[in-house]
């Protein structure tokens, strides 16, 4: 049973959905309340590709958020991995209780105009969240809030600093405030329902977009192969590294083998966070020539399409 069910008839619980364009913070926020990471991070845009729920218990209510991939103009869209995407977003939306746009501490453009289209025809509890305020002024803040107002009618207006943790409970405080009366749907102790194949696929992911360039990352796809526990307190884990061409294997290789020891190093460190024990990493680099365009390798890969 839930280890911290107390005032039952008055808990609070609902799913509230992330979404915005790429590259705004929207995984950093989700780790952030979640105190783990659960979902990857990095500078470049199109990080997250699937949908990952992070669940944050208080006493009084639960959260089952949606981390979202970044929403972009359709038009944008080229490949099937990049439609997928937009997909999945949008799906999320759907049957959430509360919608976070999140955006940079910036004008709207054409791609936060976009989505600001899509919340339109939704009609559902919409807050603005207004992130990386650490690099903007108050003063400018709230011009940027009347600006976004004058564009649809938030419920709530709360600028923060996903990576700094600025005004998080605040921002936490007004969700639980307009989340309906419901007992919780998972157990107070599960942070995510993502299975650990797929993080640990995601963690080495997430190390090859910190450490390559260009288009390798976005033509980068990681399969957890094998996860077996060897002895107490020893986990081996086998994966491919999939990309496109030889020349990218060769680049993710590097020479004598130095980059994907340094993406195998750094992997392991972040799992070996998450399990708690020793892990054996095990990785390959193997060519699939145009995953991204052929349905049948992205649901080999493990793609939900
Ligand atoms: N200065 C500053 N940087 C931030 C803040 N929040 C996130 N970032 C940085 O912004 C970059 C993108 O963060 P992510 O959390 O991966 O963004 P995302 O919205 O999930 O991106 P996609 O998954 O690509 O849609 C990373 O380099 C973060 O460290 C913040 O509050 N302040
Ligand atoms: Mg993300």
């Amino acid at each position: 049973m839930f280890a911290k069910k107390i005032k039952e008839e008055k808990f609070k619980s609902g799913f509230v959905s992330l979404i915005g364009k790429p590259n705004v913070g929207k995984s950093t926020l989700i780790n952030k309340l979640v105190g783990e990471k659960i979902t990857i991070i990095s500078p470049l845009p199109q990080t997250t590709r699937d949908i990952i729920k992070g669940i944050v218990t208080f006493d009084e209510a639960q959260i089952v958020f949606m981390d979202t991939p970044g929403i972009m103009d359709t038009e944008e869209a080229k490949t099937l991995v990049d439609k997928h995407i937009i997909k999945e977003a949008i799906k999320s939306i759907e049957g959430v209780d509360i919608i976070l746009l999140m955006v940079n501490s910036l004008p709207p453009d054409e791609e936060d105009k976009f989505i600001l289209q899509k919340l339109k025809e939704l009609k559902k509890i919409a807050f603005l969240v207004i992130n990386k305020i650490d690099k903007t002024n108050k003063d400018y803040l709230n011009e940027l809030s009347k600006i976004y107002y004058n564009l649809f009618p938030f419920t709530e207006i709360i600028p923060i600093s996903a990576k700094k943790g600025t005004n998080l409970s605040i921002l936490a405080g007004k969700m639980i405030q307009y989340l309906p009366f419901h007992e919780p749907y998972y157990s107070s102790d599960l942070i995510t329902d993502q299975p650990e194949r797929i993080l640990v696929a995601e963690l080495i992911r997430e190390k090859i977009y910190l450490l390559t360039h260009q288009e390798i990352p976005y033509s980068t796809m990681v399969k957890v192969e094998e996860f077996k526990e060897r002895k107490e307190n020893l986990i081996y884990i086998k994966a491919s590294i999939y990309v496109e061409h030889i020349s990218q294997k060769g680049i993710l290789v590097g020479k004598k083998g130095k980059m994907i020891k340094e993406i195998g190093k750094l992997a392991r460190k972040d799992i070996e966070k998450h399990f708690g024990c020793k892990i054996y990493l095990d990785l390959w680099v193997r060519v699939k020539k145009e995953w991204r365009k052929h349905t049948e390798s992205l649901k080999d890969l493990g793609y939900n399409i």
